[in-house]
């Protein structure tokens, strides 16, 4: 299987991120890519290519234009503000408050284009975004073309932004631009499978009223993890999506006896569906020594995963979402990528 990814993915390079009442180091970092990329070398799993600049046109089929040009000015407002280094929101439009119109300064637009304060927003991040996307483009890309599986090695993630604001630290959401450009390439049905131990809310908005892009998530339940506020097993869809998404909560503690039964009813929605293609949002951190989450799976069970999804038959794009034990990263995700050739 080949793998796409830019070096230029590692210029969003964040120091700290707010987290248990403390500015913390960070943990979606570079490193993540690089262990990730070492892995698949060592193993050979296949070549690693370069992605080809798609430009913004894919990213605005999913991403509001006025949230693209808010992280386009974003350096500039607030070095004119007088900063550096990394921004933080700080308060939000929740209800009751307005959206419009609106605010003219650095501090309310933060606000205004995200959800969350645990995402450090610094000089490279966009740039490095949209390497991401282009990283997901270019994988879709080779499975449009006939390729039976490729790895886009994103970071940073995707899966928690959503049409018009950050978070969770995703900025643009790569699966989604994967999933809509391979409509737009002529596939009539996409799935997108998200594996990642966070709900995927971004990836479920953006989809939650379309029947041509089946949105499924395992995760741990909303009640107790992050991103609180989506993720429940009620949430089917609505309008013309009604029944076009399904979310699997699970447990704090999950283990892969319990996750794998939530994987089987996933795919026996999928097989009903019969997508042309599917998306795998392939979070690693459901892994037992993740130091963010609490399921419990080994590291062989991703290769236990990658063989079952390989049973779906279908022409696959794996995305790379989350996984924060960093040494073990590189090995559970060629676990996966391994399984589904060997599956
Ligand atoms: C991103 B992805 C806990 C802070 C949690 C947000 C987690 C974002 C996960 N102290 N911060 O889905 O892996
Ligand atoms: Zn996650």
């Amino acid at each position: 299987m080949k793998t796409v990814f830019s070096p230029g993915q590692l210029a969003h390079d964040p120091k700290h991120e707010i987290s248990d009442g403390e500015l913390r180091p960070a943990v979606e970092i570079p490193a993540r890519a690089e262990m990730v990329r070492a892995r698949i070398l060592e193993t050979e799993l296949g070549e690693v290519l370069t992605p080809e600049d798609f430009g913004r046109g894919p990213l605005a089929r999913v991403h509001d234009g006025d949230y693209l040009d808010f992280l386009d000015s974003f350096w500039t407002r607030w070095t004119n503000a007088g900063r550096g280094g990394e921004a933080f929101p700080f308060v939000w439009p929740v209800r009751g408050l307005s959206l419009e119109p609106k605010p003219d300064h650095i501090d309310g637009l933060l606000g205004r284009y995200s959800f969350d304060a645990g995402t450090p927003l610094g000089q490279y991040s966009f740039a490095a975004a949209r390497a991401s996307a282009n990283s997901a483009l270019t994988a879709a890309r080779l499975v449009a073309g006939g390729e039976r599986s490729a790895f886009a090695l994103c970071r940073p993630p995707g899966h928690h932004a959503a049409a018009g604001y950050y978070g969770g630290y995703c900025f643009l959401n790569n699966a989604a631009i994967a999933g809509q450009w391979l409509r737009d390439a002529g596939a009539e049905r996409v799935a997108i499978l998200d594996v990642d131990y966070h709900h995927g809310n971004g990836t479920q908005s953006i989809f939650y009223e379309r029947s041509d892009v089946l949105f499924l998530s395992i995760h741990a339940d909303p009640r107790e993890e992050y991103p609180y506020f989506l993720g429940h097993a009620g949430e089917t869809g609505a309008a013309a999506g009604e029944g076009y998404n399904a979310n699997y909560p699970l447990a704090l503690g999950a283990d892969w006896e319990t996750w794998s039964n939530a994987l089987a009813a996933a795919m026996a929605r999928i097989r009903d569906f019969a997508p042309d293609t599917l998306v795998i949002s392939l979070g690693l951190d459901a892994y037992e020594k993740d130091p963010i989450s609490r399921f419990r799976l080994a590291s062989e069970d991703f290769t236990r995963m990658g063989a079952a999804l390989a049973g779906l038959g279908l022409p696959t794009v794996f995305v790379m979402e989350g996984g924060y034990a960093v040494e073990a990263l590189g090995v559970n995700c060629v676990n996966t990528l391994a399984g589904f050739e060997g599956g």
